[in-house]
């Protein structure tokens, strides 16, 4: 039996902690051998040989409205396919549970002096078994036959390889590009001296994108491009990668201003000011149930009481 098997045969259901109605997603809490477990359900998109069959295999079929040439109903439709992508994170930390917990969100701006005063200090507080997924990537021990490229130099190399995000169909394509080193933690480590590893990050994703997935890119950075290469600030995971998203998602998660910054942008700005990300400030959006947030609203508090 799988793990996934198991653990859903095992699984005893707490709570939802949040459901996109939008994107059909939907995390729920639950209890696992008496540890938490989190899932994650994800419908997925039709399948492409499905298609030109679907409107033969409705079933239940319920009219709603008919206007003039307008109209609209609800069915079942029911195909032998799989149609569900199912994760889980187990055991479950209080630091996961609450990420997928729905929650208010606040847009934070962070200077120099934040960062060091109140995101470093949180950086460093986190048990680096939290990145043991990373590490198992890098040293060979997990995923070993999903990844597309690696180069092990510790200091110069970096692995890339679908990411967990990826439901597999081509159009929503997500990789991921991970650093071999260590030291990178986040956009705020990268200075002038990484463009050459950045680029080369680059342009591997460019040619892996174009090879195995068809879409058009090209090291020459005025031709157009049918992905697009960020970095994200807050990540979740402070060990440097970079997301690979193609452009056919229209709104792939994660993408948004005040937490996706364009890999184009970053080597642009360390060009142009080689201290750029240990200068400037920094905003982006995070959940209150964050750690990082209760540290920072203390801060701004000792602040306004000086
Ligand atoms: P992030 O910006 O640190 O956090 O990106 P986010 O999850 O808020 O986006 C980390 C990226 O690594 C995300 O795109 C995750 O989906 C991906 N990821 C996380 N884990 C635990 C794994 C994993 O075990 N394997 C793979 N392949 N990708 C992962």
């Amino acid at each position: 039996m799988s793990t996934l098997e198991t653990l859903l045969k095992d699984f005893v259901f707490e709570r939802v902690l949040s459901h996109n109605t939008r994107t059909k997603l939907i995390y729920l809490l639950g209890r696992v051998k008496g540890e938490a477990c989190i899932l994650s359900l994800e419908k997925l998109a039709y399948d492409d040989t499905s298609i030109p069959t679907l409107s033969q295999h409705v079933n239940k079929l319920k009219d709603e409205v008919e206007n003039n040439i307008y109209g609209w109903g609800l069915g079942n439709i029911q195909l032998d396919k799989v149609n569900t992508q199912i994760k889980y994170i187990y055991p479950a930390t209080e630091l996961h549970i609450r990420k997928y917990q729905e929650q208010a969100r606040y847009m934070i701006r962070e200077t120099p002096t934040v960062y060091t005063q109140v995101t470093k200090p949180y950086i460093d507080s986190i048990p680096a078994e939290r990145i043991d997924w990373v590490r198992n990537i890098l040293q060979g021990k997990a995923e070993v036959d999903r990844v597309l490229y690696h180069d092990k130099d510790p200091k110069h190399g970096f692995v890339v390889l679908p990411d967990m995000k990826w439901d597999g169909q081509p159009d929503s394509m997500y990789l991921v590009a991970i650093v071999m080193n260590p030291d990178l933690l986040s956009l705020r480590s990268l200075t002038a001296e990484h463009i050459p590893l950045l680029k080369r990050i680059r342009s591997t994703c460019q040619r892996i994108a174009k090879e195995q997935q068809g879409l058009t890119g090209n090291d020459d950075t005025l031709y157009p491009q049918e992905f697009r290469l960020f970095l994200h600030y807050q990540p979740s995971y402070y060990h440097l990668h970079i997301h690979i998203t193609a452009l056919t998602m229209q709104d792939p998660p994660g993408a948004m201003a005040g937490q996706a910054h364009l890999l184009d942008t970053v080597i642009d700005n360390l060009e142009l000011y080689p201290d750029y990300y240990q200068k400037a400030s920094l905003s982006y959006v995070i959940g209150e149930q964050h750690p990082l947030y209760s540290s920072y609203k203390t801060w701004v508090e000792q602040i306004e009481q000086i």
